[in-house]
């Protein structure tokens, strides 16, 4: 452990180094790239995928669903970006899901996929991802693939270390990545950070039915940076890990200032615990502004409701509700065994990868063994040795994010030596490492978080692909590589392009998914209040200067066709319901210079684009979906007239 201070001066100057590496053709690629791989990753025409990957979208703000071992892209699901595909962000059903506190946001950062659980295992209901920069938690169901649900979280800078969930998705986490005042408000100087910045770990209660989160509990810690989280599970369950790094309470993350220590800290949470001194009636409601937005499967359209307080626990007042590990050098990933009684954490700086052991952690607790030092906010420190089971030494440079398998293994990224790694838990014996081009930086294995996990692959998610691909400009692909993890070898099977920047991804047994597909919306249960049920409701209503026209779609047919009465100066709503109940069957719906939005509407569904024409003429309208032999007929006409 001496070395590791030494080390990191060696290691940030490769980290910085591998950004601009110049790569070759990699020769030595084709040595890890199985035999058999285009058998292994070839799913013939007509047939399915065994698992759904669902992958982060990174700076596109959305969330992508693949098929594996294909790596084909099967859809991009619009989380907290504006999405003209299929009108998301844009109709007036959908605006409200983008609205925050700072008003309409209609793009993120998304950066960790969750998939819900049941007894530590994917059930296949939801997908949570986070919103890194307003930050947020979306929600995303995954019988209609629609996000249903997205919610800010209050005095909160940077939602990254989110969103983790419990063994049954009681909570879903969100902890701050930038410390901040708790009165957001509040003017002070940022060198006043020591004082003023704190950090907050959201805990958002998920409802068992429904889904639909709830801001339960914020957990005043103190003002460090929180990169990532994992909930225990088995016998850690009721406990939840952060990894947190700049426990120097630097306010300008240079090196000299926010990596001097030799080890920063593991944050361990008794959840359970803090739930039952909410139940008690402890904490404080303080005022928080944030928005919760919910789809309403009813009438078809989200709301946005903007909240006005939250209950806050400040740590240091309830002992044995959190405690710190030190480990080593800006740690940052955090990933719990699949029995629960391991939790591993990435020093990115550092040069082991200690496994700790959640018995030892109970243990240390029990003798109050802590350090007496650096106990920050009273939050007891406990001693590296005593809660530690082990190092997995020499690993590679740059560890970031471990997984595991279902034989025993877990496998770890390396960012800077690009590489991933694998070893055996037990023992925390590498058995084999394999290449990645380039720059990892999660890896996933389908189901790696997961009581049992299901193995079988791991995916590679990199940073950088340079001469993986044919080059598109200045900016080259985003990329994933699947590779095998069946042998005591792994091996390289797929590279497969990806859209925004892959951070993390969580794959699923397809059947998990496609059993609960919602193949169209039921017609009689639409409760849009401009709805109509057949081409004979539809109509044209004014109202002042506001135009409602109540219209269908169905192949191969858009009524009314031929709208007159409008004048310059009108607001126009077309309130387009799709009368189809089959699947697969949308219809979509544009005007000429509306520049508000385009529509595409699913079966049974009814969407609305607003539009204020800007001169007085004649406007085509068309549905965008080639639907029919008798597309190109589902059109029409509106007139403008001088006001
Ligand atoms: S982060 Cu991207 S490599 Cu935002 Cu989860 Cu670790
Ligand atoms: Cu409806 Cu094309």
């Amino acid at each position: 452990m001496k070395s590791i201070t030494n080390l990191s001066k060696v290691l940030l100057p490769a980290i910085l180094a591998s950004v601009a590496f110049t790569a070759c053709k990699p020769g030595k690629a084709v040595d890890s790239v199985d035999g058999d791989a285009s058998k292994k990753v070839y799913v013939a025409p007509g047939k399915y995928d065994e698992l759904y990957m669902f992958a982060s979208g990174g700076f596109s703000g959305q969330v992508a669903a693949y098929g594996l071992p294909s790596g084909r892209l099967l859809k991009v699901i619009p989380v907290f970006s504006q999405n003209a595909e299929n009108g998301y962000g844009y109709s007036e059903e959908t605006k409200p899901m983008l609205n925050t506190s700072h008003g309409f946001v209609p793009w993120d950062d998304a950066h960790h996929t969750q998939l819900s659980k049941t007894n530590g295992q994917d059930d296949g209901r939801w997908l949570f991802i986070n919103g890194n920069n307003t930050p947020r938690i979306a929600r995303i169901n995954l019988s209609t693939f629609k996000t249903e649900e997205i919610i800010e979280l209050p005095n909160v800078g940077g939602n990254h270390a989110s969103p983790y969930c419990t063994e049954n998705t009681e909570y879903i986490v969100g902890n701050t990545r930038f410390s901040i005042p708790m009165d957001a408000t509040q003017d002070v100087p940022i060198d006043s950070y020591k004082e003023n910045f704190k950090g907050a770990a959201t805990f958002i209660k998920v409802d068992k039915e429904k889904g639909t989160m709830n801001v339960a509990f914020q957990l005043i810690v103190p003002g460090y940076n929180y990169d990532l989280a994992r909930a225990g599970k088995g016998v850690s369950k009721d406990w939840m890990f952060f990894s947190t790094y700049n426990s120097e309470q630097a306010n300008t993350l240079l090196e000299v200032n926010a990596s001097q220590r030799d080890k920063d800290f593991i944050m361990a949470v008794n959840w359970k615990k803090a739930e039952a001194l909410v139940a008690q009636g402890k904490g404080k409601r303080v005022p928080a502004k944030y928005a919760h937005n919910v789809w309403d499967e009813k009438t078809h359209s989200a709301t946005s409701t903007m909240m006005k307080d939250v209950l806050m626990l400040n740590v240091q007042d309830y002992p044995g509700l959190v405690y710190y590990i030190p480990c080593p050098k800006s740690p940052h990933g955090a990933d719990v065994s699949p029995d629960g009684e391991f939790f591993v954490a990435s020093g990115k700086l550092a040069a082991v990868i200690p496994v700790f052991s959640f018995k030892k952690m109970l243990a240390a607790i029990e003798k109050q063994d802590f350090e007496d030092q650096r106990a920050d906010m009273g939050i007891p420190v406990l001693k590296y040795a005593s809660v530690l089971e082990g190092e997995v030494e020499k690993p590679g440079l740059g560890p970031l994010h471990t997984e595991f398998d279902d034989q025993g293994y877990a496998y770890t990224s390396m960012f800077v030596s690009s590489e991933i790694v694998k070893w055996k838990v037990s023992t925390r014996e590498i058995i084999d490492r394999i290449p990645t081009y380039y720059s990892i930086g999660h890896l996933s294995v389908p189901g790696g978080d997961n009581k049992k996990p299901y193995g079988k692959y791991v995916v590679a998610l990199n940073k950088i692909t340079k001469d993986r691909y044919l080059p598109t400009g200045p900016e080259l692909t985003q990329s994933a590589q699947l590779i095998d993890i069946t042998g005591n070898k792994m091996k390289l099977l797929l590279d497969f392009p990806t859209i925004g920047e892959p951070h993390y991804a969580q794959s699923i047994a397809a059947d998990l998914i496609t059993k609960n597909q919602v193949k169209f919306f039921k017609l009689e249960e639409n409760h849009h209040p401009y709805a109509v049920k057949s081409e004979k409701d539809t109509r044209v209503v004014r109202k002042g200067n506001r135009v409602d026209v109540y219209m269908s779609a169905i192949r191969s047919h858009l009524a009314p066709d031929n709208i007159e009465g409008i004048k310059l100066g009108d607001e126009v709503y077309f309130h387009l319901t799709n009368l189809e109940q089959d699947w697969d069957v949308p219809h979509g719906f544009a005007v000429k210079g509306a520049n508000t939005a385009e529509l595409l509407v699913m079966p049974g569904e009814t969407a609305t684009l607003k539009w204020t024409p800007d001169r007085s003429a004649i406007f085509p309208f068309y549905c965008t979906d080639f639907c029919s032999a008798l597309h190109q007929e589902m059109a029409g006409y509106v007139r403008v007239s001088p006001a």
